[in-house]
């Protein structure tokens, strides 16, 4: 086991269990001549291999109903006397059913297309591996977010921004011509979670990606991932115009741009004639953007949705900004695109990170979402984990996304959560060219937890790694909930070791690996991890409430009023919202120093544990991956120390309090920890 087969493993089931489920799928039912379909016959694919896998033999496809068939129907080839709720089933949903049919018990796999006969054939055989009660079989599900995507922030010379698994799996230089046997099952495993698009190359983006040779070679993966419902999109960099076409402006009111967009779109369309769409990330970090002419987010936005409307295509427009000389970086994304809601065009769909500065550990969710009622907005998280550790920290995120589609705007009213607030739901991929695809084991339930949660907003995170764990490791119970258990208290762990409390951007220069607080001297000030924690002899935090930069404002009234007071902020997200003074009386009758020191130790403590806990599954696990697990996780709990430490040693030389009673002192002296550097840390592009 090296992981490559991720969590479509079908490995043998014990005897007993394979003759059960053996008896429920005898056969694979099809209309006549519906094999033809592609995206059906990719559904077939996935069930005969299954089936093989899991039962040792090999399923025939048939035309025919016989007892202990799985039938594979939509409206035209249901068979008579088979009423189901096809309407609610949507265009993607599927329905799973035992039913009796002319006196034969079989079971359905019904859905109004293909492409809901290819997700409900994943998820029969999810329940199959999970060890579900197949002859009691009933399980109806339909996405409520119609675009459920991976961002690839992958570079044409294969590098990857932020990647931790390997280089780009997008062999550029090879595509068109070689097809590499590893996209197909990229893209199986993308549509077994639901997963229906994915952006190609990093928002950071090269206007190449856009001419001739390389939309060949879009075109080849689009090609390869069709039958899998899987759609192309592209990063498009806003100064293509001027860069491709010889123009003197990019300016998006400038007809001749216009015209130069038209063209490009018709040609991607001729190419890829399913194409999604473009992701821009524009006026942010040195991109170029419509600011450049005097224009707005919207203006961009507009002139590139026009362009794909008549193709159908849209355009996902970043709200990822933040200009240099700002009070509160938290506060920009809201104050640049909130006073544009009303103004995109129907095909825009505005890309929001979870929270209002990037992708921390933990962070408030991002005033925008409920803020912009008339515009389409889709939730951006990170799955490769640029500051939770790399892949070398096993941080389950499913908690994360969680907590975020969870959490309630109150926009208009109460109970109006983020996942109801979103049309779309993007993932930045952690995907690379190792073995087991995302550098961890651990890690690859992050990418199924993303696809599992924008597929259904409405998933518990715990049930999520629990069926991970079944598919990807074992189905001994014991192990199940020990692993599980393990992986749900990882990301509170991870928040503890690095930035408790509210406490964020604490990561080293650039590269985000280790701790460094202490950092002051980069050329902005938001980049200064300093500028973020605001510690001194006074106190520690970034005080956002009406006193400080006031952008706690930019939540509905009644989060706004809540969170604008110490007392009534939660203490996770205490020194997000606010300064205080080391002295600060916590709920738990200690000082706010005394609090962050046991924080830090308790994450410690917890990576300890998961340690432990994944020791005593020795043996239950097979010896490679377990093997590869116990590496890692050494590697966290030093580096847990290490953050623990050197936060710890900086923040007790700011503060120059005592070290609370029956603490350890770190283990080195504040310089060592400032003196660390790591110039190739991977992740940082080519
Ligand atoms: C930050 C990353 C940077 C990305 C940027 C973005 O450090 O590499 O380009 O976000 O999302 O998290 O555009």
């Amino acid at each position: 086991e090296d992981g490559y087969d991720l969590w479509l493993r079908y490995r043998p089931l014990p005897p007993q269990a394979a003759a059960a489920l053996a008896a429920q799928a005898r056969s694979l039912v099809i209309a006549p001549g519906a094999a033809t379909s592609p995206v059906l016959s990719a559904a077939l694919g996935d069930l005969q291999r299954g089936i093989q896998g899991l039962t040792g033999r090999l399923p025939a496809v048939a035309t025919v109903p016989q007892p202990g068939a799985l039938l594979l129907v939509t409206p035209a080839t249901a068979p008579a006397g088979l009423t189901l709720p096809w309407q609610a089933l949507g265009g993607e949903g599927y329905l799973l059913r035992r039913v009796r049919l002319q006196g034969r018990e079989v079971t359905v796999i019904a859905a109004n297309a293909d492409r809901g006969l290819l997700y409900g054939s994943f998820a029969w055989l999810r329940a199959a591996q999970t060890g579900a009660d197949l002859a009691r079989l009933d399980e109806f599900s339909a996405p409520r977010l119609p675009l459920r995507l991976l961002n690839h922030w992958d570079n044409l010379d294969r590098s990857v921004e932020r990647g931790y698994a390997g280089s780009s799996i997008w062999d550029w230089w090879k595509l068109p011509d070689l097809r590499d046997a590893r996209y197909v099952d990229y893209a199986r495993a993308n549509a077994s979670l639901g997963i229906n698009g994915t952006v190609l190359n990093n928002v950071n983006a090269k206007a190449e990606s856009l001419t001739a040779p390389y939309l060949a070679k879009a075109a080849a993966l689009a090609q390869v991932f069709r039958p899998y419902g899987l759609r192309v999109y592209l990063s498009a960099r806003f100064s293509a115009p001027v860069e491709l076409g010889g123009l003197q402006t990019a300016d998006p009111l400038d007809p001749a741009v216009r015209a130069w967009w038209r063209a490009k779109a018709d040609e991607i369309y001729r190419a890829i004639p399913d194409f999604g769409g473009f992701l821009v990330k524009a006026n942010s970090e040195g991109q170029p953007g419509p600011q450049d002419y005097g224009r707005s987010h919207a203006d961009g936005a507009n002139m590139l949705a026009e362009v794909l409307a008549p193709h159908g295509g849209i355009v996902m427009w970043r709200a990822f900004v933040y200009a240099p000389d700002a009070r509160d970086r938290a506060a920009q994304g809201f104050a640049e695109f909130q006073p544009l809601d009303g103004q995109f065009a129907a095909n825009v769909i505005v890309q929001v990170k979870n929270g209002p500065i990037d992708f921390q550990p933990r962070e408030p969710f991002h005033p925008l979402f409920g803020a912009m009622p008339r515009t389409a907005t889709a939730l951006e998280v990170q799955i490769t984990k640029e500051y939770l550790g790399f892949s070398t920290h096993l941080v389950y995120l499913g908690p994360l996304f969680e907590e975020v589609l969870r959490a309630d705007t109150h926009r208009p009213a109460p109970g109006a959560t983020v996942a109801r607030q979103i049309t779309a739901m993007a993932g930045v991929a952690n995907i690379g060219t190792d073995r087991n695809w995302c550098g961890s084991h651990f890690d690859c339930a992050n990418w199924y937890a993303f696809g599992r949660l924008a597929w259904d907003t409405d998933l518990a995170a715990a049930r999520v790694a629990r069926e991970w764990v079944q598919q990807t490791f074992t189905r001994d119970r014991r192990a199940v909930d020990t692993v599980t258990a393990l992986m749900l208290d990882s990301r509170e762990a991870v928040v503890d070791y690095m930035t408790p409390l509210g406490l964020h951007h604490l990561m080293g220069t650039g590269h985000h690996h280790g701790p460094a607080p202490w950092v002051s001297d980069l050329e902005r000030a938001d980049w200064n991890p300093t500028y973020f924690h605001r510690a001194g002899p006074d106190g520690i935090g970034f005080d956002r409430s009406p006193r400080g930069s006031g952008s706690v404002a930019q939540y509905a009234p009644a989060l706004a009023a809540r969170w604008s007071e110490p007392a009534t902020t939660p203490e996770a997200l205490l020194l997000w919202f606010h300064h205080l003074p080391w002295d600060h009386r916590m709920a738990s009758g200690r000082t706010l120093w005394q609090e962050l020191v046991a924080h830090y130790d308790r994450g410690v403590a917890r990576v300890e544990a998961m340690r432990e806990q994944w020791a005593g599954l020795r043996g239950v696990v097979d010896a490679r991956r377990h093997a590869e697990v116990t590496a890692y996780l050494a590697v966290q709990a030093r580096e847990a120390r290490w953050w623990r430490d050197a936060c710890l040693a900086y923040f007790q030389a700011v503060s120059g309090l005592p070290w609370p009673a029956g603490t350890q002192p770190p283990a080195e002296a504040l310089e060592a920890y400032r003196a660390r550097r790591f110039k190739f840390a991977p992740g940082q592009g080519g």
